[in-house]
């Protein structure tokens, strides 16, 4: 059985306890990174979303699910990266969080901890994020970037508002501000005047880059 195949198990069952177990022996006999095994969770988290999008299993379910890889990014592979990573030195600043009003917090936890296994300082703001905490936050860590996620129709305009918050406190030119979720886009992004967007972590990673680059 291939590692995505018995993580994928894992996960359906809700065994919190094996999944770390297993994450666990995988980083010891080094066949696979912290990286590569949050790269194969969020596939995994994709397939679960699809099953309930299709009725194929239902709520209960798909919250077991959720938290059982919360538990394992949180407990071991965001420390493992923590680890590997002391040394590194940082490759920015980003704060990030899910927007006023919106509770899904595990497609913005996977690209902050990305972010975090690419080098970069990150502040994890958590769910429902209203404006004035993004802009605080940023303000005190003296954030280079603000990522904001909405996986709800309905509260992607809490992204467009932290966007005109900065206008409105004349510090939109400090930061680079990105947006995420599965009902935003490229578009969307362009519209609001966000920086930028990605389809996923991995992609936000390679957009962060770039953009901290040109300045
Ligand atoms: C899991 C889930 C939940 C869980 C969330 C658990 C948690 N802790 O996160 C629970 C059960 C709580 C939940 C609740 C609700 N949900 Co829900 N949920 C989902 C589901 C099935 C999966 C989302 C997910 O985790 N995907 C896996 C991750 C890895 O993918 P992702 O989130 O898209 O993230 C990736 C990219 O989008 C991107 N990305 C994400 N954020 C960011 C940020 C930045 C800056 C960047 C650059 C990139 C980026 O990178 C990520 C990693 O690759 C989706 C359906 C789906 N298939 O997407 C519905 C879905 C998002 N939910 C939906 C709805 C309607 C709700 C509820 C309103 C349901 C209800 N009636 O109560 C509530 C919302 C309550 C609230 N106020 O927020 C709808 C939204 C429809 C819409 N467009 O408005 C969806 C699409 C289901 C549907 N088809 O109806 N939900």
């Amino acid at each position: 059985m291939s590692i995505k195949e018995r993580i994928k198990e894992l996960v359906v069952e809700w065994d919190s306890e094996g999944l770390k177990n297993y994450c666990q022996s995988i980083l010891k006999k080094n066949d696979a990174t912290a990286s590569d095994l949050l790269k194969i969770i969020g596939d995994v988290m994709k397939f679960v979303g699809d099953q309930f999008e299709n009725e194929d299993i239902f709520l209960p379910e798909l919250i077991g699910s959720a938290e059982t890889v919360k538990g394992v990014i949180d407990e071991v592979l965001d420390p493992a990266i923590r680890a590997a990573g002391e040394e590194k030195e940082t490759m920015g600043k980003v704060v990030i969080g899910t927007v006023e009003s919106d509770v899904h917090s595990i497609g913005k936890d996977l690209v902050g901890s990305f972010l975090f296994s690419n080098g970069f300082e990150v502040y994890n703001l958590g769910v429902e994020v209203t404006a004035d905490q993004f802009i605080t936050k940023a303000e005190e860590v003296s954030a280079d970037v603000i990522g904001l996620s909405s996986l709800l129709t309905m509260s992607m305009d809490f992204q467009k508002q932290v966007i005109e918050e900065l206008n409105k406190r004349g510090l939109r030119d400090k930061y680079k501000v990105i947006v995420g979720g599965s009902p935003t886009s490229e578009d969307w992004a362009e519209q609001i005047g966000a920086d930028g967007w990605a389809d996923d972590a991995i992609e936000a990673v390679e957009l962060i880059k770039r953009i901290m680059k040109e300045g």
